[in-house]
């Protein structure tokens, strides 16, 4: 694995926006220095983390003087910087119905039940049964439009044989609707992708049970 440039990820083991930059780096066989926020324990609000990365959020990405935050925009720098493999291949369509499918989940999906939102429902007095129903609500909403989307295309990952953008935002979501019990049998060209992913290292070694910090 070579190295990128001495950067330095920040993340969480059950971060599923530092689970898509990790399966990024493992794609284009960059080494980084991984750096862990406890976020169950809050330190992304602890003074020390807030110098660096002033949002409070995983991950946060620093390589040299530049820093960057948003999964997205830290995998798209490592695509145009490394560009083999490419993460959005083929034509103008087909990189726009990547970034579709990765944009609901990271726009659509996932800032609704991250732990913030569902810290500050707590706080609101709202009970761990319908937290958890919260969860289940968008994560079904947002699936529901990539599984239509997805038929559409083939497969085994979500533009064809090779996985993109959409397969690295995909995953890390399957693992989170496991874990808050979403039932995954409506979705077969979700789960036929992320039995795909399941065989390939560079995101069987992002899973969170792999990662040093996990619990
Ligand atoms: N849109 C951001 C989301 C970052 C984000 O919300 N990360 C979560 C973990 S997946 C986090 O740090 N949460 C801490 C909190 O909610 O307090 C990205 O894609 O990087």
């Amino acid at each position: 694995m070579s190295d990128t440039h001495n950067a330095t990820l920040y993340g969480y083991f059950r971060s599923t926006a530092a689970y898509r930059v990790r399966i990024a780096l493992g794609l284009k066989g960059l080494g980084a220095e991984h750096k862990f926020i406890h976020l169950r324990k809050g330190e992304q609000n602890a003074p020390d983390y807030l110098k660096v990365n002033p949002a409070g959020l995983v991950p946060y990405w620093i390589e040299g003087g530049f820093h960057l935050a948003q999964s997205i925009a830290i995998i798209e720098y490592l695509d145009e910087t490394h560009p083999t493999p490419p993460l959005l291949p083929g034509d103008a369509v087909q990189r726009a119905i990547a970034r579709e499918i990765a944009l609901i989940v990271a726009s659509d999906i996932h800032p609704i039940g991250n732990l913030r939102v569902l810290n500050r429902l707590i706080k609101m007095g709202v009970d761990e049964p319908t937290r958890t129903a919260w969860s289940q609500h968008w994560i079904t909403s947002g699936f529901d439009a990539i599984e239509a989307r997805l038929a559409e295309l083939p497969g085994p990952f979500a533009l064809g044989e090779q996985p993109t953008l959409a397969d690295i935002c995909i995953v890390p979501q399957v693992f989170n609707a496991r874990r808050f019990g979403v039932d995954l049998a409506p979705y077969p060209r979700i789960r036929g992708i992320d039995a795909a992913a399941a065989k390939i290292e560079a995101f069987a070694a992002a899973e969170p049970g792999r990662q040093p910090d996990a619990e």
